[in-house]
C-alpha cells in the first residue's frame, strides 16, 4: 500500500509541509537504528475522529525511552495535545499515528548520549493493515525460521526502531513462502508474537496469550482484548505456548494497532477454519469499541476536537 499524503506532519513542535518533512542524512537513528516510536489509530466516531487509547500509547512510548536511557524533551501531556493537533490540521476522520523519537544531526559513533532527542508525530490513512480478506477470513501463518530476540539481546518490552529489523527479516520471508504473516518464536522455543501484531489462541474454551518475557511487546490492542473477553465472560490467561498448541488451537486470531483483530486461517498448513465464535464476537466489540459504540469502553477514546 503506497503512503497516502496528508497536509502536515508535526516535527519538534512545528507543523511541517508534507514535502518538507525530512532530516539529514548523519542522523543517528538512520545508521544505528536508536530511536523509540509508536504506533496509534484514530478512528471516526459520532462526535468526531476519536484517538484510541491516547494516553496509554504515549506512556508506552516515554516508558521505551526510559530503557534506552532517551531523554523525551516534552512531557506527556504535551504529545498527547500534539497528536490531536495532527489529526485535526490534517482533517482525517481516521488515520494511524506514528510518533517517533529518534537521535539527530551533532555526532556519530556508537555512544548515543550526546545526540539531540527530536520528536515527529506523522499521520497517514490505512486501511486494514492485512487486508481486508484477512480480517473476513482469517490470514495464513507459518513459523518463522527467525527467532524473536533473546531479551538480554535487545530489549522487547520497549518499541525500539532497530529491533525491527528481526520482524522484517521474518515478514518477508513467509511473504516469500506464501504466507500472510509470520510468528516468531523466543530462544526457548515458545512462541513469542507476530512480526507486528500479538497473538491469542483458545484451547479447552479458554483464551490465552503468550507473556512479555516469551519475547511479546505487552500490546494495548492485547489488553483491550483481555478487557473485553473476561467482560463477554471469557476466562482469559498469559501463559507460555507451544508450536503445536497453534497447529491445535480450536481458534486463534492476532492484535496490533495496525492490525486490529485479525482471525488466523491456519499455522504452518495446519488449518484452524473461518473465525469461531469467540473471534467474531472479540472482533465486532473492538470494532464498536474503537468507534465510540460502547459506553464501558468511552475512556478509551480521545476525541480530538477535545
Ligand atoms: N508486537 C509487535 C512486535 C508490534 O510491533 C506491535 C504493534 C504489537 C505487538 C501490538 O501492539 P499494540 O499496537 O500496542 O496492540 N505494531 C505496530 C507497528 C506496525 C507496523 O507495521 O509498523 C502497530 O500495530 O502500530
Amino acid at each position: 500500500m503506497p503512503l497516502q499524503k496528508v497536509d502536515k506532519i508535526w516535527m519538534d513542535g512545528q507543523l511541517v509541509a508534507w514535502d518538507d518533512a525530512k532530516v539529514h542524512i548523519l542522523t543517528h537513528t538512520m545508521h544505528y537504528g536508536s530511536g523509540v516510536f509508536e504506533g496509534i489509530r484514530a478512528y471516526a466516531t459520532a462526535q468526531g475522529p476519536a484517538v484510541f487509547r491516547l494516553t496509554d500509547h504515549i506512556n508506552r512510548l516515554f516508558n521505551s525511552a526510559k530503557v534506552y536511557l532517551i531523554d523525551i524533551p516534552y512531557t506527556p501531556d504535551e504529545l498527547v495535545d500534539a497528536v490531536k493537533e495532527t489529526v485535526r490540521v490534517n482533517g482525517l476522520d481516521s488515520c494511524y499515528i506514528r510518533p517517533l523519537v529518534y537521535l539527530g544531526y551533532g555526532e556519530m559513533g556508537l555512544n548515543p548520549l550526546p545526540c539531540p532527542v527530536n520528536v515527529s508525530i506523522a499521520v497517514w490513512p490505512w486501511g486494514s493493515y492485512l487486508g481486508d480478506e484477512g480480517v473476513k477470513h482469517g490470514v495464513r501463518l507459518k513459523i518463522s525460521t527467525w527467532q524473536r530476540h533473546d531479551p538480554n539481546a535487545v530489549p522487547v518490552a520497549a518499541k525500539g526502531v532497530g529491533m525491527y529489523v528481526n520482524s522484517s527479516m521474518a515478514k518477508v520471508e513467509a511473504l516469500k513462502a506464501g504466507y500472510d504473516e509470520a510468528i516468531l518464536l523466543s530462544p526457548q522455543g515458545y512462541v513469542s508474537e507476530c512480526t507486528g501484531e500479538n497473538l491469542f489462541i483458545v484451547k479447552h474454551g479458554r483464551l490465552l496469550t503468550p507473556p512479555v518475557s516469551a519475547g511479546a511487546l505487552e500490546g494495548i490492542t492485547q489488553h483491550s482484548v483481555m478487557t473485553i473477553a473476561r467482560d463477554l465472560g471469557y476466562e482469559v490467561a498469559e501463559c507460555n505456548l507451544l508450536r503445536t498448541d497453534l497447529y491445535l488451537a480450536e481458534e486463534a486470531f492476532l492484535t496490533g494497532t495496525a492490525a486490529e483483530v485479525v482471525p488466523i486461517r491456519s499455522v504452518d498448513d495446519r488449518v484452524i477454519g473461518e473465525p469461531g465464535p469467540l473471534t467474531k464476537a472479540i472482533q465486532q466489540t473492538y470494532f464498536a469499541t474503537v468507534r465510540g459504540e460502547v459506553d464501558q469502553y468511552k475512556d478509551w477514546l480521545d476525541y480530538v476536537a477535545g
